[in-house]
């Protein structure tokens, strides 16, 4: 190494082990790394659940050159460019029905918190200003800010942060032990979509602004929704009045095999938040869809007022636009907003081949998503689960762990040859680490 690794805070990294065995990456083109040495590495997460069409990809790559040399930025507040409006309306195509509003952020996390204010404007703007309860899940991630993490169900934040957001609640997770080793959604577990219920008697329909869930819990290891589970969701919100929030952060853009799993389950909410492959990771974006009537809702009183008190200075910032309409070019061209669907199949069998390797307790999966749990260390919680992972990073393939639960999410090109290495590389460190 000739550079010094002190000055920078690493992210959700073990900074002082990470620091005296760097793992560095230094080039990327389709399904894969390259180390500074030169070293090959599978990319078996798309980066971090975000370059679905795989790296490097030449349309991208032009749109944001061409875009940098035309027009670097322009203000988004009471002024605009050609392509924040162009890539809006790309985006709606490819909604689920009815979701024809878009409003722009830099993360995951801040589209959330957009979210979850326009949630309770939206009711005040309907003269309900009482509902201004959030309703989120046990181990839910959604994302870093105070928002985000209140109605996130994740210990370690409480732990650190403390109490966050007032007047917020939690539905149970969805993780049944009835389901262990199901292919694809679980058949049992309904019910526990009527814990919204619960909610509505303890704090009262008129308080509750909106429940945000994923479709598909990523982060916290791959939990899915049980058969009809989010329809019961859905229902339940419809009856109170609440509004259901999906973050689609994770699951946008094709990883459950529709460009949305809102499409892939069937069932639609009435806000929903995006990141990740909305930029194929190449530049920072977020995105909140909102259902008409959710926009028309603000759209009163006097017209030099502005409907919505929120934005940031980088929202439809131009070379994130850029990004956005060459990746949703590069997805149009391959198929890849429904590739998932059909390597699904050929993934969930590689993947559930795992059943009966040492430690494994329960493998989920669906779209191109697989999450592979193992038993903890007795005492060492998550250490079972990262020292596979470092032996897949020797072996030339990148896996993410949560926990004691190894994640997968390559990227949306992935062929059966490289689904067998992903696969086999990890089966292959299982057994060695028995
Ligand atoms: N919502 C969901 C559902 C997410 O998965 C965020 C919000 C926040 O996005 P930003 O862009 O602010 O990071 C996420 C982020 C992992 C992992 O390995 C997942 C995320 C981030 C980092 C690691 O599971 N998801």
């Amino acid at each position: 190494m000739t550079t010094d690794l002190d000055a920078y805070w690493m992210p959700f990294t073990a900074n002082r082990q990470f620091k005296k065995a760097p793992r560095l990456l230094s080039r990327a083109e389709g399904m894969h790394f390259w180390t500074p040495e030169g070293r090959q590495v599978l990319d078996g997460i798309a980066g971090l659940w975000c370059v679905n069409a795989g790296h490097a990809r030449p349309k991208i790559i032009e749109a944001i050159r061409k875009q940098a040399g035309e027009l670097d930025f322009a203000p988004p507040f009471n002024m605009a460019h050609p392509k924040a409006f162009e890539l809006a309306e790309r985006l709606v195509q490819i909604a689920p029905a009815g979701m024809n509003k878009v409003f722009y952020t830099n993360s995951g996390s801040e589209s959330v918190d957009t979210a979850l204010k326009m949630a309770i404007a939206y009711h005040r703007a309907r003269g309900e200003g009482q509902r201004t309860r959030l309703i989120g899940r046990e181990r839910g991630y959604h994302g870093v800010n105070f928002g985000g993490i209140s109605v996130g169900g994740m210990v370690a934040n409480r732990k650190m942060f403390g109490t966050m957001l007032g007047g917020v609640d939690h539905i149970r997770h969805t993780h049944d032990a009835r389901n262990l080793f199901s292919v694809g959604q679980p058949a049992h577990g309904v019910e526990l979509a009527d814990d919204l219920e619960r909610m509505v008697a303890l704090h009262d329909a008129s308080t509750i602004a909106a429940v945000i869930v994923e479709p598909v819990a990523g982060s916290t290891g791959v939990l899915l929704p049980p058969k009809g589970y989010l329809e019961r969701l859905r229902a339940i919100c419809d009856k109170h009045g609440i509004l259901l929030i999906f973050d689609e952060v994770i699951t946008g853009f094709g990883r459950t095999g529709a460009p949305f799993a809102a499409q892939r389950f069937g069932v639609t909410p009435d806000l929903m938040t995006v990141a990740k492959g909305l930029t194929n990771g190449c530049v920072p974006m977020g995105a909140v869809f909102a259902k008409q009537a959710i926009h028309d809702t603000f759209m009163n009183g006097p017209e030099h007022i502005i409907e919505f008190f929120h934005g940031y200075t980088y929202s439809g910032h131009p070379l994130a636009c850029a990004a956005a309409i060459g990746t949703l070019d590069t997805y149009a061209d391959e198929g890849l907003l429904t590739r998932a669907s059909e390597m699904e199949a050929y993934f969930a069998e590689a993947l559930h081949s795992l059943k009966g390797m040492p430690h494994v307790i329960d493998i989920r999966n669906i779209g191109l998503v697989g999450g592979v749990e193992l038993q903890p260390i007795d005492g060492s919680p998550g250490k079972r689960a990262f020292d596979i992972f470092l032996a897949c990073w020797e072996q030339g393939v990148l896996i993410r762990t949560t926990g004691d639960t190894v994640a997968m999410s390559p990227p949306l090109i992935i062929n059966r040859q490289q689904v067998d290495q992903l696969i086999g590389t990890l089966g292959a460190a299982l057994q060695r680490a028995a």
